[in-house]
């Protein structure tokens, strides 16, 4: 098995689940550099030039929440799916869906923030993305009221796709404000699989980003 992974990226939830199952698969780490993504050896794999990607033997898999669903169903004993059938099947698979619906509103910032130079950056842009991220995030605090993780079943690959969208949004959204979201965030960033899939160095930056977003 092996992923196709840029750091920090949607690739992170692929590389925190394989750790979290404990199954050996190799890595292929690229920086998030548009040229080596489109490069021919990479479209051989993704013809879109986007991670993750994985292949296990014959197969080769796109979109992060798909390879969710088939790790999970591959390794039904490590418990982190819901196979049909059970009880939480429905709400999980709607949280591993709902980690992209979270997701959109912070990549929207990044690009506005890091890939769009300052004169032509769009504050309508930043203003309804941040508001519509905030809402997403806030979502959670009904769920995580009185509940660790987002099933009663306890830690699943569900909390994997949720909790790199967090990861990601928490850049732009005090988490503060909400007390059970960022006790989630908190417990789920110490966990060891977490902490092995960031960057190699990795430091949460001063400010985060929030402080320059705030400034907006
Ligand atoms: N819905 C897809 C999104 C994949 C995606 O767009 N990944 C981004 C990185 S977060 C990417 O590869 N972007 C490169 C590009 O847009 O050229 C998934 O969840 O896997």
């Amino acid at each position: 098995m092996r992923l196709y992974h840029c750091p920090e990226t949607r690739s992170m939830r692929t590389l925190w689940l394989l750790r979290e199952l404990q199954i050996p698969f190799d890595l292929t780490e690229m920086p998030f550099d548009i040229p080596v993504l489109q490069s021919e050896t990479y479209r051989a794999v993704h013809a879109l030039g986007r991670v993750p990607a994985l292949t296990d033997g014959e197969l080769t898999l796109f979109e992060s929440g798909a390879i969710t669903q088939y790790l999970c169903e591959r390794y039904p004993d490590r418990g982190l799916g819901r196979p049909p059938g059970h009880a939480e099947r429905y709400a999980w698979l709607q949280w591993i869906h709902f980690g992209e619906t979270m997701v959109v509103h912070a990549g929207a910032l990044v690009q506005q923030l890091h890939f769009i130079p300052s004169p032509q950056r769009s504050e309508t842009v930043l203003k309804i993305e941040s508001r519509r991220l905030r809402k997403a995030i806030g979502m959670l605090t009904t769920v995580l009221d009185g509940q660790e993780y987002l099933l009663a079943g306890g830690f699943s690959a569900a909390d994997v796709s949720v909790g790199y969208s967090l990861h990601l949004g928490s850049r732009f959204v005090r988490l503060e404000s909400m007390p059970e979201v960022a006790a989630y965030y908190r417990r789920l960033s110490e966990r060891p699989a977490f902490r092995a899939s960031l960057p190699a160095g990795w430091h949460r930056p001063i400010g985060w980003l929030t402080e320059e977003f705030e400034a907006i």
